[in-house]
């Protein structure tokens, strides 16, 4: 999968790429991330992005003509791109957009900074407007690094084990179970008996009940809507 970045900010993206999960993702190929800065796009001496508000108010505003250009300009005629934008606004990202975003040949992210956009920006690309959660963050770069971690690490050959996508949290539409390794004792604190029984038949019955409690006590919006995947059959 081919993801282009747009930002004014593509430094902020070297450090997630060059590590764990993406850095061999990307060295396997599965994955191509190219960063483009929104800046090189500005057609004034002064290279400015961003404007006061018509109608007054603080802060400022993302200037419709460097964006507009730079989707176009990295987009080409690709009619396969789709094309994503990092606001509050938006759809809230969850693991099923993450699963059909990782259905597409190329995404084209494009990170804001300052109050946001103008409207112009959305009048003319119709871009998805997607949000990583309801809180407000100083640009839509972090969104950006949320987005393209969740999705690699469902492309084909991103991970070292294909089970470890499948079985992981909210995959199942569920809250993980509890976890252990060794050693069997620490601080006082005993592994749970079941688990060093060997009686797969049994682990995966107390696995399942204790992602279910789980679920139940901290997250029972999750049990509604199958919004993360979910029937909450067991794996394997
Ligand atoms: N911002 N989910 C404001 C976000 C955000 C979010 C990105 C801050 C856009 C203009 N983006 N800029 N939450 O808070 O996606």
């Amino acid at each position: 999968m081919v993801i282009d970045v747009l930002t004014l900010f593509p430094g902020m993206f070297q450090g997630v790429l060059s590590e764990s999960i993406l850095k061999i993702a990307r060295e396997k190929g599965v994955l191509d991330v190219r960063l483009h800065n929104i800046r090189d796009y500005t057609e004034d001496k002064h290279r400015k992005v961003d404007d006061r508000p018509y109608g007054g108010g603080p802060g400022m505003v993302m200037s419709p003509q460097p964006v507009v250009d730079a989707v176009e300009a990295v987009r080409g005629d690709d009619p396969d791109a789709k094309l994503i934008l990092l606001t509050p606004q938006g759809r809230v990202f969850d693991q099923k957009l993450a699963r059909e975003l990782a259905g597409e040949k190329r995404l084209i992210l494009i990170c804001g900074r300052y109050e946001g956009f103008d409207e112009r920006i959305l009048l003319l690309l119709k871009p998805m407007e997607l949000s990583v959660g309801d809180y407000v963050l100083s640009g839509g770069e972090i969104p950006a690094m949320v987005v393209v971690d969740a999705v690699a690490r469902l492309l084909p050959g991103a991970l070292g084990d294909p089970e470890s996508a499948a079985a992981e949290s909210f995959q199942s539409g569920l809250l993980d179970f509890p976890q252990y390794t060794r050693p069997p004792e620490f601080r006082g604190l005993a592994v749970p008996e079941v688990l060093l029984s060997g009686n797969h038949a049994e682990i995966d019955k107390w696995r399942a009940q204790q992602a279910l409690e789980r679920t139940r006590q901290r997250r029972a919006d999750l049990l509604d809507e199958p919004r993360n995947g979910g029937s909450h059959e067991q794996h394997r």
